[in-house]
């Protein structure tokens, strides 16, 4: 658990990066990213993760208690026996769809297999699935569905790993002897072949398929990555790909951190460990440089429901945690583990309000928006639309917020939260914005700056 620990200062690390400042980009830097391909999920920004499955009816991590069973109490036989049991009465789509656009979440991400090898939609291909509980019926078809239906992107998430097949390991050992699984057996390309056809069914069953998210923990290698990117981009050729099948494809996915600063292309954050390998660069990259990436986090500390885990960030942590990742030309896919039930608990829909409301007022300061020019600033964050820059002021400033190297003529400065012109000074050297005296936004307070 220590790994959350540090994760969890690295998430709130707000200030803690040296101030600099490096040379300015146009505003319009984020333009010569364009792609196609990705262009709806550069603008969307913020996302709902959701991991759901047998699993929330034990209160339990997914997959990892029959992966690593010291610390869950719960046997593998018992977290097998769970489907007999799931039957999510009040699942309900469009509560789902509901909370995103009240949180102001532009996409969503479900769990269509854990490591756990179970399936949430109704695969042709196993018994291990949905269709088999005494729910019975397709939860990812429903989804899909409701998504279409009310214009919300979908992504599946897919694990490699599959703790259920037994061309994946010898399924008559415990999970937790082989989870990693057994490349060297003949019958691994079983397994390969099960996870094209699983695939290829995600993808022609179930309508726009936005995101494959896979998930695939370590030595990614035997997966054998580039034939099922190939696939996808067969099957759908504007399906985004995460890196975690041993490519880095379409974008990073830094697991329950955020970071210090803007990604780039020589940088790695793939794998389950959520590493970095080599140095972040300080300031601000060329465009061409910048690596596509994606922050994703639980809300408290698991990833599925669980009734023990009270360790909720605060509303206010998550409005932060999305400036910064914004600030640094990222997106933001935050968890709710759904209850067996089928509900968001109250404690994640509170989070969700709370962080709507912000976003309400100050969304253009994160929707459509790309990296800042100005980056590792103690009192602020930057983005970038067009030619209006936005300031997020994370510490109130007592005297005169200054801002310095500002090379664009700047034409007016409001605060979004009143839409009241603020009196400003532009020298040569320097911007001096006059703030009034109190925050007007206890979280982050946004300065909207129309540029020449
Ligand atoms: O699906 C979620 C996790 O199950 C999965 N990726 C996200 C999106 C994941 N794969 N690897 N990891 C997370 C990192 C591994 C963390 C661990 Fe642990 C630390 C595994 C065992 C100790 C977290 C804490 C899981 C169990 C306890």
């Amino acid at each position: 658990m220590s790994a959350y620990i540090l994760n969890r200062r690295q998430f709130l690390n707000v200030g803690l990066a040296a101030a600099s400042v490096s040379f300015l980009p146009s505003f319009a830097a984020g333009e010569s990213l364009a792609d196609e391909r990705t262009a709806w999920f550069r603008a969307a920004k913020f996302g709902m993760f959701i991991h759901w499955g047998p699993y929330s009816l034990a209160s339990v991590e997914a997959s990892w208690p029959i992966m690593k069973p010291d610390s869950w109490g719960i046997s593998e036989t018992d977290y097998r026996a769970l489907p007999k049991r799931f039957n999510p009465t009040k699942w309900d789509p469009d509560h789902f769809i509901d909370m995103a656009r009240i949180a102001g979440q532009k996409y969503m991400v479900f769990t269509t297999k854990h490591h756990d090898g179970f399936c949430m939609f109704d695969s042709s291909y196993t018994d291990y699935k949905i269709t088999n509980t005494p729910y019975g019926k397709d939860i990812v078809k429903q989804l899909s569905d409701a998504c279409a239906r009310r214009d919300m992107p979908l992504g599946f998430y897919y694990s490699p790993p599959d703790l259920n097949h037994p061309g994946f390991r010898d399924t008559s050992k415990l999970s937790k002897d082989n989870w990693n699984g057994q490349p060297e057996r003949y019958l691994w390309s079983s397994y390969l072949d099960y996870m094209r056809l699983q695939l290829t069914e995600l993808l022609t069953r179930y309508g726009d398929v936005k995101v494959i998210w896979f998930d695939g923990l370590y030595h990614q290698e035997k997966y054998d990555g580039q034939r099922f990117l190939d696939l996808i981009h067969k099957l759908q050729r504007t399906t985004l790909v995460n890196d975690r099948i041993g490519l880095t494809a379409d974008y990073v996915t830094p697991e329950q951190f955020i970071p210090t600063s803007i990604p780039t292309k020589d940088v790695h954050m793939r794998g389950a460990d959520s590493s970095i390998q080599k140095e972040l660069r300080t300031g601000v990259p060329p465009a061409a440089d910048f690596q596509l990436w994606e922050t994703c986090m639980t809300i408290n500390q698991t990833w599925a429901y669980n009734a023990h885990d009270h360790n909720y960030k605060s509303a206010s942590d998550l409005i932060r945690g999305l400036v910064e990742v914004t600030s640094r030309g990222g997106n933001f896919l935050l968890n709710v583990g759904p209850q067996p039930d089928g509900m968001i608990q109250p404690e994640f829909q509170e989070r969700l309000e709370a962080i709507g409301k912000w976003i309400a007022v100050n969304g253009e300061s994160i929707y459509g928006t790309t990296f800042g020019p100005i980056q590792g600033e103690k009192n602020y964050r930057t983005t970038v639309k067009g030619s209006d820059l936005y300031i997020h002021v994370v510490e109130w400033p007592l005297t005169p917020l200054r801002i310095t190297d500002l090379k664009s003529k700047v034409l007016s400065v409001h605060l979004l939260a009143d839409n009241q012109p603020l009196p400003f000074k532009q020298t040569e050297r320097d911007l001096q914005i006059t703030l009034p005296q109190e925050a007007p936004d206890k979280n982050v307070s946004v300065l909207s700056i129309r540029t020449l």
